[in-house]
C-alpha cells in the first residue's frame, strides 16, 4: 500500500478521510431538524449498496490522485450502551428486551451514523496552531443520543490513525454540560480559509445557539440548533488558535428551519472560495474582511454567495449543492464533486454550470456521486469526509491502515458483498444473527486494515 498517494511534491495536502458505512445501516427517523432522516423514517435499507456507493466515492477520489482515508465503521449494534441501560441476559436476549421495552434505543445502538465523518471531530491544520501540529476534538455530538455513542470510539480510532506525539494532538470531547451549553458536531460546522493547504488559514466555527439559548428549549424540533458558540471558543482555545485568525458565526435560523442542520448544508469552503447560501449566517459582514486579512493582500479571496432568488433555501436542502466537496485534482483544476440531488434539482444544477463556464470562478470541473443510500439520511459528499491537512512528514506518520487505493478498494468490495445484507427492516436490528454477521465483518475488516483488536467485542 502506497503511504503517499497523489503529489510527489513536499507541499502539504488536503487528505479526506471518509466513514465507512456499517452493515447495520438504517432509516430510523432519528435525526431532528435533518429532513430526510424524517422523511425515510421507516424505509427498507441498503446496506450493502450504501457501503458500495461511499467505496466507490472513495475510489474515485484516489483515481483522480488525491490522498484518501478511510475510516472504519463503529461498533453496532453497540450492546454495551443497551447493557448501560439496564438490559442484560446474553447479547440475543439483550437485543430482545430493548426491542421489547426501549425500541428507541435499540435504533440508536443499531445506528451506523459514524459513516459522517464530518462530524467525527474538528482538526485544525498544523499551521493555524501555536504549536505547529494537527489538533484534533472528537465531537461529543450530544444532541442525539445516537450520534452521542460515537464519540469514545472515534477517539480511539482517531489515536491508532493519527498517533499522538509530534504531529499530532487530540482532546477528549468537550463536556457538553446539562443544558448543552458546549454541544458540538465537528468539521461539519467548521470553513477554513487560507491561500494554499499548507498557509495559516481562517478558521470559522459556526454556532446555530449561543450561551443564552438551552437546546432543550421548547422550540420546534425542526429549528432546534445543535451547535453552540460556547463550542467554538473551547475548541479554538484547546487548538491554540490565534484570535486574529478565528472567527465565530450564527447560523441563520431561517436556515435551520429550512433543514440546514450543519453548516455545511449551506457552505462549504476551499482554500481562497466560499460558496454558501445568503441565508446561511445571522451576519457574515466581517468574514470577508477577516478573510482578507489572513490571505493577505495580494491574494484573491472568493466569496461566492447564493441569492435566495437564485436558489432557495428548501432548494439548496433538496439538492445539498452546498454539501458538494471541491478538492484540487492534479493538473486538472478544482473540480466541484456533488451527489446526484443536486443534478437532479434543475436551479441547483443550472448555477453549477454556470460557475464553470465562468473563468473568473475558480471551479472547473463537476462530477456526481450516487449517494442516495446516505442521502437518504441526510448525509452528502461533504459529510461523509473529515478533512485532514498534512504535512509530507504528517502523512507519513498516519497508520498505514488508513489509506485507500485501488487495491484496498478491491478488497473492501469484496468484504462488503460478502459480510453486508441488501436489504433491512426496522425489525431486523434486534436479529441475533445480524449482530454475529457485524461482529464477523468488523473482525475481518480490522485484519484487512492492519487495526488489531480494535472494537470492544473483540477485547
Ligand atoms: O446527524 N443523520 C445525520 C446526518 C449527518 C450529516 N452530516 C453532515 N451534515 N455533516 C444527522 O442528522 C439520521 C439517522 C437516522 O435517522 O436513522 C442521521 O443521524
Amino acid at each position: 500500500m502506497n503511504a503517499n498517494p497523489g503529489t510527489t511534491d513536499r507541499e502539504p495536502i488536503e487528505a479526506n478521510f471518509d466513514g465507512l458505512v456499517g452493515p447495520t445501516h438504517q432509516y430510523a427517523g432519528l435525526a431532528t431538524g435533518n429532513r430526510a432522516s424524517a422523511r425515510n423514517a421507516g424505509l427498507r435499507s441498503n446496506p450493502r449498496e450504501a457501503a458500495l456507493q461511499g467505496l466507490a466515492k472513495m475510489r474515485a477520489l484516489s483515481d483522480l490522485g488525491l490522498a484518501q482515508g478511510l475510516f472504519p465503521p463503529q461498533e453496532r449494534p453497540c450492546i454495551a450502551a443497551l447493557r448501560a441501560r439496564g438490559f442484560s441476559g446474553d447479547d440475543a436476549t439483550v437485543l430482545r428486551r430493548a426491542q421489547r421495552a426501549a425500541p428507541e434505543r435499540l435504533v440508536a445502538a443499531c445506528s451506523a451514523s459514524s459513516m459522517w465523518a464530518a462530524n467525527a471531530a474538528t482538526v485544525s491544520p498544523s499551521a493555524d496552531c501555536a504549536d505547529g501540529r494537527v489538533h484534533f476534538t472528537v465531537a461529543n455530538l450530544a444532541s442525539h443520543p445516537h450520534r452521542a455513542l460515537e464519540a469514545p470510539e472515534t477517539a480511539r480510532l482517531l489515536t491508532t490513525w493519527f498517533a499522538p506525539g509530534a504531529h499530532f494532538v487530540h482532546h477528549a470531547p468537550l463536556e457538553a454540560g446539562s443544558d448543552l451549553a458546549q454541544a458540538d458536531e465537528g468539521a461539519a460546522n467548521q470553513l477554513r480559509l487560507c491561500t494554499s493547504h499548507g498557509a495559516a488559514g481562517l478558521e470559522v466555527f459556526v454556532h446555530g445557539r449561543d450561551e443564552n439559548g438551552d437546546a432543550r428549549a421548547p422550540t420546534e424540533p425542526r429549528a432546534r440548533p445543535r451547535q453552540t458558540r460556547a463550542a467554538g471558543e473551547a475548541i479554538a482555545r484547546a487548538h491554540r488558535l490565534c484570535p486574529s485568525r478565528l472567527l465565530l458565526l450564527r447560523q441563520h435560523p431561517a436556515a435551520i428551519a429550512a433543514g440546514a442542520f450543519h453548516n455545511d448544508v449551506v457552505a462549504v469552503s476551499h482554500r481562497n472560495l466560499l460558496l454558501h447560501h445568503e441565508q446561511a449566517y445571522v451576519d457574515d459582514r466581517e468574514l470577508p474582511t477577516m478573510a482578507q486579512a489572513v490571505l493577505g493582500p495580494e491574494a484573491r479571496l472568493h466569496c461566492l454567495r447564493v441569492d435566495a432568488a437564485e436558489l432557495t433555501l428548501d432548494e439548496a436542502v433538496a439538492s445539498y449543492l452546498f454539501n458538494s466537496q471541491l478538492v484540487d485534482v492534479p493538473g486538472a483544476g478544482t473540480w466541484l464533486l456533488c451527489a446526484h440531488e443536486c443534478q437532479e434539482t434543475p436551479r441547483a444544477w443550472n448555477l453549477v454550470q454556470r460557475w464553470i463556464a465562468d473563468p473568473d470562478i475558480p471551479i472547473d470541473a463537476v462530477r456526481v456521486f450516487d449517494l442516495r443510500q446516505s442521502m437518504r439520511n441526510g448525509g452528502g459528499p461533504a459529510c461523509l469526509r473529515l478533512r485532514v491537512v498534512l504535512t509530507a512528514d504528517q502523512r507519513s506518520a498516519v497508520h498505514p491502515g488508513a489509506w485507500l487505493d485501488a487495491a484496498r478498494h478491491a478488497e473492501l468490495v469484496t468484504w462488503v458483498e460478502r459480510h453486508y445484507r441488501d436489504r433491512l427492516e426496522p425489525e431486523d436490528l434486534a436479529d441475533p444473527q445480524l449482530l454475529d454477521e457485524s461482529r464477523t465483518a468488523l473482525d475481518r475488516l480490522t485484519r484487512i486494515l492492519g487495526l488489531g483488536n480494535h472494537y470492544a467485542f473483540q477485547r
